[in-house]
Order: C-alpha cells, then structure tokens, then sequence
C-alpha cells in the first residue's frame, strides 16, 4: 500500500460517514431531547483532548449561537485539575458534552468522574465508538456512525463529530435538521477541487511555516488545520484569531511562510483588510471561504470557494478538507508517512495519570 493510503481514504470516505452520521442523529432524537429536556436551561461545557478539543472550541460557539445558551470548551485535563473553570462547587448544574473518538482518552474520562462526583452536571457524549470507558460515566453517548478510523491523524472522525454537535445544537432548539443535510453533497462536489488547489500551491513554492487563521466558530478549526500539519508532516504550524495576528505574532513572516485564512461571513471585511496588510510582509495565502470577494482574491494566492449555500455556522465541517490534504500533501512531499505518525498514538491512555510510580 502506498504511504498515507489509510488517511487519504479517510479524508475521501467524509460524504458517506457524514450521511451516516446524520442518520444516527435522527435514530437518537428522542433520546436527546429528553436529556436536554432534563438540564433545561443549563450552561454547557465541552471537553476533550487534542483534536478532540478543538473539536468543542468550535462546537462550544456553533452552540451558543444556535441556542443562545452560555457555552464554553476546556481541554478535558482543566476539568479535572482545576474544577475553578466551572464556577463554585454550587453552581447551577450544567450540561457537560465530552468529545472523544476512541472513548479512551484517560483526561475525558476523568473530567467526566471529577464533573459528576463535584457538580449536579449531565453527561452527553459524543464518540465514535458506543461501548467505552466514557460511554460507562455518562447519561447518553451520540455515536458518529461510519466515523470510526484506522489511522491515527483524525480527519473523518473530527468532520463527523463535529456535525454530531451541530445535530445537538438543532435538537436542543427543537429546529429540523434540514441545513446539515447539505453537508455531504457539498464536500462531495469540493474534495476534488481542494485536492488539486493544495497539490499546485505545494508544488509552486517551498514553505518553511504554516499560520491558521479563524475566528468565532472557525477558531477550533485553525487549530485543527495547524494540528493537522503538525502531526502528518512535521512541520512548524500555529493558529490564531485573525486579528490577534496583528499583536507580535506577524513578525514571524517570511517570504517562505503560507497563511491559510478561513474566512468568516462575520468578520470578513477586517480579514480582507488584515490580508491586504500583511501582504507586502512576503507571505502567500491560501484562502477558504464560501464566496471570497474579488478584492481578496486579487491579494491571495490560492482561493477555495465553498459555495454551499450554507451561514457561517452551519457550513463548518466543510473548511476541514483542504486543511487535511494540506498536511497530507505535505507530508507526502516529504516523505513522511501520514499514516504512522512520529511518537503518536491512536489512544492516550494514561495508566497512572498523576504521574506518580
Ligand atoms: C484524540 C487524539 C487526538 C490526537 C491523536 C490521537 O483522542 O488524542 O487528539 O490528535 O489523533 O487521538 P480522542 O478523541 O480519542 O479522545
């Protein structure tokens, strides 16, 4: 098999496990709402680990904004290390969202153990797999059917539970599932395109840094893409709110740095703006947008156009994809198997999580 086959068949197989798992969403509608219906107006928190984490920073805003509902995302190791994140050990109850495609993640299933025995908290659980660790401490596991992978770097299983939380956000407000039903037709129609736009931007210039770059629910997903390039080739990757880049973190660039914008709806006239400033610094831009505006097209490089007809918020899993084959391509280029990735594992299970012998 060749290299990296494992992980471009993931990245390739998104439309179905999408189809999939909105079916799995339907299967448990009535499951989730009683559960919902049980926190009431509660705070939610979402938790997880790594790309788990960054997961729920994008969930955590796609929800608040569906709900209105005050919600927020930790890595799942604060939860249990510091309980102050959630307020007194009175607080209100709150709904807790952990976030884990194996279920196996030692921090999460912690979190989970310390939100339970400190708060009057509810567990609802997203995952790729029904029968875990975590599906043992929580209320009700959502499982991202058709999501589970072989392979370490997650791509499928990110898209697939992230739209698992979307589903939650349309349930929680009692809303059809109607715009995410898009969602597989659209990623079918642009994987191809996004493969070939990160093929030629590879093989026109040498980079030596990759910046990610979104903002409000596309913050998570930043994250994710510089993860990505991180974890499949080895490469000098970070993220950042789009305006936050102007405060010290641009005198890093160079003529051999790429910034990769997701462009918001919200935001986009300061990020053309800011791509318009950075421009003379010598870096090129990779800009993934629904519509991207002549203007911004004139000053970057590479531009995907989306073009789901989807809001900001609901078109989400669909910036992810090229953001895969960005690192995948890069690594290959390289050399370097995506599918074994350096010092990675497929679960971080701590047997002794307080470190102690
Ligand atoms: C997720 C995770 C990823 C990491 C790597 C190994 O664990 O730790 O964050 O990037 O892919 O798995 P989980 O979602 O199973 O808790």
């Amino acid at each position: 098999m060749k290299i990296g086959q494992h992980t471009l068949t993931e990245i390739e197989d998104q439309p179905r496990a999408w189809h999939k798992t909105l079916a799995g969403i339907k299967d448990k509608r009535k499951a989730i709402e009683t559960i919902l219906q049980r926190c009431g107006p509660a705070n939610v928190v979402f938790c997880g680990a790594g790309s788990s984490y960054y997961l729920g920073l994008s969930a955590a805003s796609f929800f608040q904004k569906i709900t209105g509902r005050r919600t927020c995302a930790f890595p799942s190791s604060e939860l249990f290390i510091f309980t102050s994140p959630l307020g007194h050990e009175d607080s209100r109850s709150f709904l807790l969202v952990p976030i884990s495609r194996s279920g196996r993640t030692t921090e999460t299933v912690l979190a989970i153990k310390s939100a339970k025995a400190s708060y009057s908290s509810t567990c609802l659980a997203i995952s790729c797999y029904p029968d875990s660790d975590m599906a043992k401490v929580s209320d009700l596991t959502l499982v991202a059917k058709g999501a589970q992978e072989e392979s370490v770097v997650m791509t499928k299983a990110f898209t697939s539970m992230l739209i698992a939380t979307q589903g939650l956000g349309y349930l929680a407000v009692s809303r059809p599932l109607d715009p995410l039903q898009v969602l597989p037709a659209a990623v079918e129609r642009s994987l191809a395109e996004a493969h070939a736009l990160v093929k030629s931007l590879l093989s026109e210039a040498q980079y030596e840094r990759y910046v990610y770059l979104g903002a409000g629910p596309l913050y998570g997903l930043a994250q994710e893409g510089m993860l990505k390039m991180k974890e499949m080739a080895l490469e000098a990757s970070e993220a950042f709110h789009p305006l936050e880049f102007r405060h010290g973190p641009k005198a890093i660039i160079t003529e051999r740095t790429l910034i990769v914008l997701l462009l918001s709806d919200s935001g986009k006239k300061y990020e053309t703006s800011l791509v318009r400033d950075l421009k003379p610094l010598g870096a090129r831009f990779l800009i993934v947008g629904e519509e991207i505006p002549d203007k911004l097209k004139e000053a970057s490089n590479y531009c995907l156009e989306l073009s789901s007809g989807l809001g900001e918020y609901d078109r989400l899993p669909l910036y992810l994809p090229a953001l895969q084959l960005l690192g995948w391509e890069a690594a290959i280029r390289k050399g370097v198997n995506p599918d074994r990735p350096r010092h990675l594992d497929h679960v971080v299970d701590l047997s002794n999580p307080d470190g102690c012998e």
